[in-house]
């Protein structure tokens, strides 16, 4: 079933209710959520697109970009969202690969963001910005506001999400309608989704957290949504007493926490607590229940699976673990010897479920890799049934996730490959050759580090690196801190021990 028809069962019976709610004060219905999607299902209707045309977007959070989002659903193109961070080469790589048949992107970025586009063939490019103007808005301003929702089989695409690789570019993560759909539905019960709840949304949503776990849980409930335009811990506790449902990734805990202004009054109404994307500490789950009353609920998922694992909504939420296995999924950990882990063992988790994604986008031998012959999907995440943590004992069928056989830095919820990061360092000039690791950071949890040694007889300076990469690379990538070495440690086989480095400069 077309993924926005069966969000669409939830909405509430009388549309005229409020959906979302702006912090400057500007009210839509669900009758507005309506005609808006229909007007701009109808643009990409007009525009005769083959079908499958991807619908590539880098626009700045707003409840028209929601629209758009929706509105793709419904006229059966895929949605392809892209991280309002990436600058012109990374941009270039995601339209060069999707080959978008539209792209919407904000006025301030059209000059460039349209010559990539139009050079890689896409004819249609379109504005939409933050303050509801823009070139989208405008065409769609001039058609019909009813659309009858193109009808979409189960395993037919409905959003491509680019995730960065381990080796090489990011591979675009394909999920289907129903990946989706089961996983909305399942949520909506397993976190006790009620009528009356009010989501508090300050999370991106160019991400899997944001737009799919996040506003889904919303619209599948036919819930009014406090949207935010981004993380503003002010902002939060103005609106947390309207609210019942939060959702976010550990940095919003750890915000909220050092506010003085949060307190258990602010939190008097709220329901659920949810976090994601990133490990939350347990001193911080700790130090949440105390200051706020409320025990956050943890889960584990990933853009390429969406929600696999959560703490019970109902039963005990354990600090340090994700949770027990979501209805309709399965979770096994497999030991380095292949066999499968009982309790207390570690091993690599491997997935499956009506949730997992369809394969990367034109990457069949990748994708090939990544799935075991009896189609389990490998995480490269590692893991634990039971065991102890800092919190005692958890139960057999808790999942903990101790690690990860994939070289990645996941700081502030977003995912930083130290190989990407790696090749712009070693083209710069003077530099021999580096080695990115994440080293702890109170804020996002872990933060990107450089360790470079200059060419012989060149000097570096870490400061002058940064100020270059902030040029080239997303923001969140950049390293916060450069060290500059005369070697790097390596093993006997010659390969750098980032072990050494990141327990040399986690102090
Ligand atoms: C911003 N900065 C970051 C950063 N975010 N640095 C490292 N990591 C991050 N995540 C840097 C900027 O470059 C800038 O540096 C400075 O911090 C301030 O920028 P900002 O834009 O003002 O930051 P802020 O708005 O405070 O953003 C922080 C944040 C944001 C944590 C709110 O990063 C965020 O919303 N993260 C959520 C990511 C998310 O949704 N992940 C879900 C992925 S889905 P300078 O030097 O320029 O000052 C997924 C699957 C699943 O993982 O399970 O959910
Ligand atoms: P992404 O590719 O952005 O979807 O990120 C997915 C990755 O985030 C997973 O493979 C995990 O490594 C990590 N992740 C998500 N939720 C959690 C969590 N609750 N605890 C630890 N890691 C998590």
């Amino acid at each position: 079933m077309n993924l926005f028809a069966l969000l669409e069962k939830g909405f509430p019976k009388n549309r005229e209710d409020c959906a979302l709610e702006t912090p400057d004060g500007l009210y839509y219905s669900w009758r507005d959520i309506d005609r808006a999607t229909a007007m701009m299902a109808n643009l990409l209707k007009s525009l005769k697109l083959p079908l499958g045309s991807r619908v590539a977007v880098q626009v700045e959070k707003s409840p028209e970009a929601l629209f758009l989002y929706l509105a793709t659903l419904r006229a059966g193109y895929v949605y392809l969202p892209l991280n309002t961070a990436y600058q012109e080469s990374e941009i270039q790589y995601f339209i060069e690969n999707a080959e978008p048949a539209v792209v919407v992107c904000s006025t301030k970025n059209f000059s460039w963001i349209s010559k990539v586009a139009f050079k890689a063939g896409t004819k249609n490019v379109f504005t939409l910005d933050d303050n509801r103007s823009g070139s989208l808005l405008e065409r769609a301003s001039h058609c019909a506001d009813q659309f009858k929702t193109v009808t979409k089989a189960d395993d037919e695409l409905a959003a491509i999400l680019y995730t960065s690789g381990t080796t090489g570019r990011s591979k675009g993560a394909m999920l289907t309608h129903g990946n989706l759909g089961s996983n909305a539905l399942v949520l909506n019960k397993f976190w006790g989704w009620k009528e009356g709840d009010v989501l508090l949304h300050a999370l991106p949503i160019f991400h899997v957290h944001g737009l799919f776990v996040a506003a889904h849980g919303a619209l599948i409930n036919g819930s009014k949504m406090i949207w935010l335009p981004r993380l503003d811990t002010a902002q939060l506790i103005k609106h947390l007493p309207r609210s019942t449902v939060m959702m976010g990734v550990p940095t919003f805990y750890v915000r909220l926490l050092i506010d003085p202004n949060f307190n258990k009054e602010v939190c008097k109404n709220m329901r659920l607590f949810v976090s994601g994307s990133a490990p939350l500490l347990t001193e911080t789950f700790n130090n949440f229940q105390k200051v706020s009353g409320h025990t956050i609920l943890e889960r584990y998922g990933m853009s390429e699976t969406v929600m696999l694992v959560s703490n019970p909504y109902q039963g005990e939420r354990i600090g340090g673990s994700v949770g027990v296995v979501l209805p309709g999924v399965e979770v096994r950990m497999v030991g380095d010897s292949g066999k499968l882990c009982g309790p207390d063992e570690i091993g690599g988790i491997e997935v499956r479920g009506p949730n997992i994604f369809k394969g990367y986008w034109r990457m069949p031998e990748k994708t090939a890799e990544e799935f075991t012959n009896d189609g389990w999907f490998k995480t490269g995440d590692v893991g634990r049934w039971g065991g102890e943590t800092s919190a005692g004992k958890v139960p057999n069928h808790y999942l903990c996730i101790v690690g990860r056989n994939k070289d990645l830095i996941i700081s502030g919820g977003y995912n930083v490959y130290p190989k990407e990061i790696e090749s712009f360092i070693d083209d710069m000039d003077g530099v021999e050759e580096s080695a990115v690791i994440g080293i702890p950071h109170k804020d996002f949890g872990e933060a990107v580090m450089a360790l470079v040694v200059p060419k012989p007889g060149i000097k570096l300076n870490g400061q002058t690196m940064i100020d270059a990469l902030k040029l080239k690379i997303a923001n969140f990538k950049v390293p916060k801190r450069v060290e500059i070495l005369e070697s790097l440690p390596r093993n006997a086989m010659g390969k750098v021990q980032k072990n050494i480095l990141r327990e040399q400069y986690s102090h």
